[in-house]
């Protein structure tokens, strides 16, 4: 089967590559940054401003749309596509990782989760199959296989039993995935997960076992749970020579500045994280001199716009003071500026990395970044 992923260019100081992957919906060049849409919308903007910004890609969550407004109306909607507006690549999380967060009296057994929905209480079972078919009724372009995460912290048995669940539960996913068309029907793609928490031993367990039902890219998980930066980057690090080089790896959860250039730097292609939408939503800005909180005082009388570097809506038509203004008045347009901003902004901030990579600048770009973003804890 012809490869959906292409590595174009391999940096020589660092494992950066650049690639493109191709899905139904168009091709996506990476290393790429997705905005989180969990309930079938980034929070507070349109997809045309999604497009405007530059997003080539958005997340979507299986956990939510299966309960709300299920499965059923999206497909009979035509797909979470058409039902959204958005005509350019999906992906969809598997449940794997809200279940764990968002479910109460949540119960884990090897069919799956049983779990009451966060909701109205209602009794559900998620299982690798019903993943599978909620994620095949939105018309993912790249779906997930179901895996068990659990936090930082857990015991190693803790990892280890759920580094075999994952394993288990993958392969039922990609027979589902199979059964239920797989490649055939357009070319959708299905990634698998690598867990292990912070044990190598164990990311190398878990890689060994996905890799066989790993077609079209991995996934890697149970990070930015909790632990330490220092933990994430040496888990990575240790992982990557051992990826087959021509699958997207796609590095779950994680969004700030300083981390997505250093795991680009580390090798690895994918991102997702509500960071910067939710940032915005409290106020918070990047801005290229680094982070501010736009409803800070001396803002109040400042007409320069959110970043002076910036391109984007926001900061072509309107002043801090503005944008500051709406925070304090409780206007709702303050926090679509923001996000609409932030999101530019790490748009950006993804072309400037890979066309640091393609120049062999990226070493220079990485150290400015920390500089500027990498004090935060998330
Ligand atoms: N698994 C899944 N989705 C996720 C994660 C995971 O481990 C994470 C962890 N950072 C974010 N989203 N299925
Ligand atoms: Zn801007």
């Amino acid at each position: 089967m012809s490869s959906a992923f292409r590595v174009d260019f391999r940096d020589r100081s660092t494992r950066a590559r650049l690639g493109r992957l191709e899905t139904p919906h168009g091709r996506v060049e990476t290393p790429v940054f997705m905005p989180v849409g969990t309930q079938g919308t980034v929070k507070g903007l349109a997809p045309r401003e999604l497009e405007e910004i530059g997003i080539s890609m958005l997340l979507a969550n299986t956990y939510h749309l299966m309960l709300r407004p299920g499965a059923e109306v999206v497909r009979s909607a035509g797909g979470l596509h058409r039902f959204m507006g958005w005509e350019h690549p999906i992906l969809t999380d598997s449940g794997g990782f809200q279940v764990f967060s968002l479910a109460e009296l949540r119960r884990v057994t090897d069919e799956g989760v049983a779990f009451r929905s966060h909701l109205d209480g209602s009794p559900q079972l998620l299982t690798p199959e019903r993943s599978m078919e909620v994620q095949w009724a939105l018309g993912s372009d790249v779906a997930v296989v179901l895996d068990e995460l659990v936090g930082f912290g857990a015991d190693r048995q803790q990892v280890e039993r759920a580094v075999e669940r994952t394993a288990s539960w993958a392969r039922r996913s990609k027979a589902a995935w199979e059964k239920l068309g797989g490649r055939g029907a357009g070319g959708r793609l299905l990634f698998g997960i690598v867990q292990g928490g912070v044990y190598p031993d164990l990311r190398r367990r878990s890689l060994e076992l996905t890799l066989p039902i790993a077609p079209d890219g991995l996934a890697i998980g149970g990070l930015s749970v909790g632990e330490p930066k220092a933990a994430m980057y040496e888990v990575l690090a240790d992982l990557e020579p051992q990826l087959p080089e021509e699958l997207p790896r796609y590095v779950m959860g994680v969004g700030s500045p300083d981390v997505l250039v250093e795991a680009v730097a580390l090798g690895y292609d994918m991102f997702d994280c509500v960071l910067p939408t939710r940032l915005a939503r409290h106020g918070a800005i990047w801005t290229s001199e680094g982070r501010v909180i736009i409803r800070d005082a001396p803002f109040a009388t400042d007409l320069r716009p959110l970043d002076e570097q910036c391109d984007c809506y926001a900061c072509r038509y309107f002043s801090r003071a503005y944008v500051r203004h709406l925070f304090k008045a409780g206007e709702m347009l303050g926090m679509r500026l923001a996000s609409v901003h932030n999101l530019r902004f790490l748009t950006r901030l993804m072309e400037s990395i890979r066309q640091a990579v393609r120049e062999g600048r990226l070493r220079e770009l990485r150290e400015a970044i920390r500089q500027k973003y990498g004090t935060q804890t998330k």
